[in-house]
């Protein structure tokens, strides 16, 4: 009986989340959007509605339609920025909690539609999705449940009207390669909060593109980092357990969201919200809150560099546009990656690997690798990256530097994951060693690299 039971365990275990068998563990393993996901490591948000106008973060939802109504709006000035600054797609606010629809919906009369803008023919979802096309860019949705304007928010109707308008957005702007459920809950027009269906939201997106990945405090594909300022744990595993918690208030707490479960029963990697400037809207007078690109590389390094992705907010102004503050420092944040990743000083045929297996368990395998130089090399920064598709097995590892045979530190790393950055002062070695010493089963590093970053990069 308690092998029919723990069968039956492990069969709903792997219905709700991919699992590959490694050694004599189950571990839990991305799906093929998670993976693509993964490697898009950073891109943009556009949060732009009527805040934009009236300055506000948090609209009351009783805006005046024509409060929305960008001078030139130009969708392919924000795709080309971030073309230029390397970002892989952008996530655009299609309605806030205020409730206002960026596309004409026919589930809301607080739309574009009702605005004077462009007569009332305005759809920022139409010029945008089209504008990412056009510059080979990936397409994301913010679409806040949460919803101040909204008559049946607060009623079972409500979901309904949700999932409606996922349905349209995903039928008229497709394909979408994230959704973002924000996980907000506050009171709606008539004073109720809404019990959101999740489940139903869940199905719909799924029927309707299967491969889009949806983002929510815990999933299902995504999972909020826990913090606003983009920073990952050091620590940071891609499982999560999920079973007895919901989006919002209802969410694990915020340093499990940002270190994940060791031994998490679904593969549900973080992802880093952070504006690059003070607000998520534009105001103008945050014009000199922009990050530099030095801030923003060392928010690539806590994010990206720990195995997350780096999701960076740069609103569009009242004119419709990046503004050129911003579009300044993502290109010099661009310059700085470039500059910084551009030569790997390790070259594959120098690695060499050994590893030795307990033969008692599969757990005690210790993988090491060596790398030698024949001349001394000076370095302050090193890449290791797991092959996770076959799930994220190592916890903790030391690199240490020496030079012709002394040794001068070693760092300590905990979870590597897609890859893990580690930045410190400059040292001149020939010799870099990498010691698995404990992971879940045979692990498997697919880079091990090492750059002479400037300096004053070096993760603060
Ligand atoms: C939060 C919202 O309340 C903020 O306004 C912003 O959109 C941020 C990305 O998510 O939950």
């Amino acid at each position: 009986m308690k092998k029919i039971i723990a069968v039956f365990c492990l069969f709903v275990l792997m219905l709700s989340s991919l699992h590959a068998q490694q050694g004599s563990r189950s571990v839990p393993v991305p799906t093929k959007s998670q993976l693509v996901w993964q490697g898009m490591e950073y891109y943009l948000f556009v949060h732009f509605g009527p805040n934009t106008f009236t300055d506000k973060e948090w609209g009351a939802g009783n805006e005046p339609e024509d409060a929305f109504n960008p001078g030139n709006l130009n969708c392919d000035q924000w795709c080309k920025t971030a073309k230029a600054a390397g970002a892989a797609g952008i996530i655009i606010t299609a309605k806030h909690h205020d409730g206002f629809c960026l596309w004409p919906s026919k589930f809301s009369t607080h739309t574009v539609r009702e605005s004077k803008w462009q007569n009332g023919k305005g759809d920022v979802l139409r010029d945008l999705s089209a504008a990412c096309k056009a510059n080979g860019i990936k397409f994301g949705v913010y679409l806040s449940p949460w919803d101040r304007n909204h008559p049946q928010y607060g009623t079972a109707g409500y979901n309904e009207v949700y999932a409606g308008m996922m349905k349209e957005i995903f039928q008229h702007y497709g394909p979408i390669w994230e959704l973002w459920w924000d996980g907000a809950n506050g009171e709606g027009p008539n004073g109720k909060k809404q019990v959101y269906d999740w489940p139903l939201f869940k199905k719909t997106v799924r029927n309707l593109s299967p491969n889009t990945v949806i983002f929510s405090d815990l999933g299902p594909d995504i999972r909020w980092v826990g913090n606003e300022n983009g920073i990952a744990g050091t620590t940071n595993w891609n499982t999560l357990n999920t079973e007895g918690f919901t989006p919002g208030a209802g969410a694990p707490p915020q340093d499990t969201l940002n270190r994940g479960n060791i031994n998490g029963t679904n593969w549900i990697p973080a992802e880093c919200d952070v504006s690059i400037r003070k607000g998520w809207f534009y105001h103008s007078e945050e014009d000199i809150t922009v990050k530099t690109p030095e801030q923003l590389f060392d928010l690539y390094l806590k994010s990206v560099g720990r195995g997350a992705n780096l999701l960076l907010n740069v609103p569009a102004d009242r004119k419709g546009w990046i503004h050129s503050n911003d579009s300044i420092a993502l290109i010099g944040f661009k310059k700085l990656r470039d500059q910084s990743f551009s030569h790997n000083l390790i070259d594959k045929e120098m690695i060499q690997t050994k590893s030795r297996t307990n033969k008692t368990s599969d757990l005690k395998t210790s993988v090491s690798s060596i790398v030698i130089w024949t001349e001394p090399v000076t370095i302050n920064c090193i890449v290791l990256k797991e092959k996770i598709a076959d799930g994220q097995l190592i916890e903790n590892a030391d690199i240490t530097l020496s030079n012709r045979g002394i040794a001068i530190k070693t760092l300590h790393v905990t979870t590597v994951g897609h890859q893990r950055i580690i930045t410190f002062p400059s040292t001149s070695i020939t010799e870099l060693s990498v010691v698995i010493n404990k992971s879940k089963a045979k692990p498997k590093l697919s880079a091990i690299e090492a750059y002479a970053i400037p300096e004053n990069l070096i993760e603060k």
